[in-house]
């Protein structure tokens, strides 16, 4: 007999709404209004030391101008085939060798560089380069022309890698990406490199500068000028019981972020920190450039050197631990959330 208990009825009904495209609002409300973040996305960390040699190999089986860009995907394994480290940020490491060039494309995605290892590559952003150096941070604002290059090794270029982050899987949500391809490889230089920095990185701006652009004109972020500023501040005071010493870079004609999507910090702890615990909604991923330590992200529990990256999803708890002077850079959609009104954070 069939058709008469509730369950039964309820399963035909539930057929015909599909049949009409509708669903029941009842069967999915919880998860569809989850009383707090339940992050698909996990926390994991990327040795560097078990994929550097990958990156490097992927330099012998794809140029960079046949693969417009040579860079290994950082996929979060709680959002598989989404080429998504958390589900608004992308992650990417990106190798260019010596006399290549990624060729000059422009996108609505923003994008910014952690330089990881070599000193020789440059990018170009808007008719002026920039020469990267390891602890770098570089933007490509929505829309801007971009191309990378490496001198050949007679001129000194040697392998370059760095950490691509990038608002892919948030542009993707909204259908919001365009693209397209410059018609030379490389764009043409326009200005000397340092010429955005001597107009906007002195905490000085050009006389008449009036802001129509919601992105930061200082493309450049060098980490000696970060470095400086965090051991000062070390040297001035108690760390954070938090963060240790922690700034957040700036768009220094708005006070704002440098992108409107994604936000950017470089902290120090010194050795023997033992941070307490925060979770916040925005989710980060981390780059390590000095030291060594651990973190715990929710039940998880990883160690951390230089270069390793890692990902805390948004409102898990998160605490950080140095074993030796210890410099993290970081990302998030901070600025989203904060926008929407959806920043909260817990400091325990
Ligand atoms: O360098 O323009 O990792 O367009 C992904 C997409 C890097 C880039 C990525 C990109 C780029």
């Amino acid at each position: 007999m069939t058709g008469n208990s509730l369950h039964d009825q309820r399963s035909a009904y539930y057929g015909q709404l599909t049949e009409q495209r509708l669903a029941p609002l009842w069967e999915s409300l919880h998860n569809l209004v989850p009383k707090a973040p339940r992050p698909q996305a996990v926390p994991a960390i990327w040795k560097y030391a078990q994929i550097r040699d990958l990156v490097m190999q992927a330099g012998s089986l794809i140029s960079a101008q046949e693969a417009v860009r040579r860079v290994l995907i950082l996929q979060n394994p709680g959002l598989p085939g989404k080429s998504a480290i958390t589900p608004a940020l992308y992650a990417g490491l990106q190798l260019i060798l010596p006399g290549e060039i990624a060729p000059s494309h422009r996108h609505t995605q923003s994008a910014l560089r952690f330089i990881v290892e070599g000193r020789s590559a440059w990018t170009a952003v808007n008719g002026e380069r920039t020469t990267m150096h390891p602890g770098d941070f570089i933007i490509t604002p929505s829309w801007t022309w971009h191309d990378h290059g490496n001198p050949s090794v007679e001129e000194g270029g040697e392998p370059v890698v760095w950490l691509d982050g990038l608002d892919i899987p948030l542009i993707a949500s909204l259908d919001a990406g365009f693209a397209e391809n410059y018609p030379e490889s490389m764009q043409p230089v326009l200005r000397p490199e340092g010429d955005s920095f001597a107009r906007f990185g002195h905490n000085m701006v050009p006389v008449r500068h009036r802001v129509t652009d919601p992105t930061s004109p200082v493309f450049s972020y060098p980490y000696e000028r970060s470095r400086e500023a965090l051991d000062a501040l070390y040297h001035n005071g108690e760390p954070d019981e938090w963060d240790g010493v922690k700034l957040r870079y700036v768009n220094p004609t708005t006070g704002g972020w440098p992108m409107p999507t994604i936000a950017t910090f470089m902290q120090f702890l010194p050795a023997g920190f033992a941070g307490k615990t925060y979770r916040s909604t925005d989710a980060t991923i981390y780059c390590v450039v000095e030291g060594r330590g651990s973190v715990r992200i929710g039940d998880s529990e990883f160690t951390f050197e230089p270069h390793d990256v890692f990902v805390v999803p948004g409102w898990q708890p998160v605490s950080l631990a140095a074993q030796a002077d210890s410099v993290l850079f970081s990302y998030s959609d901070r600025p989203v959330l904060s926008a929407l009104n959806l920043l909260r954070e817990e400091r325990t």
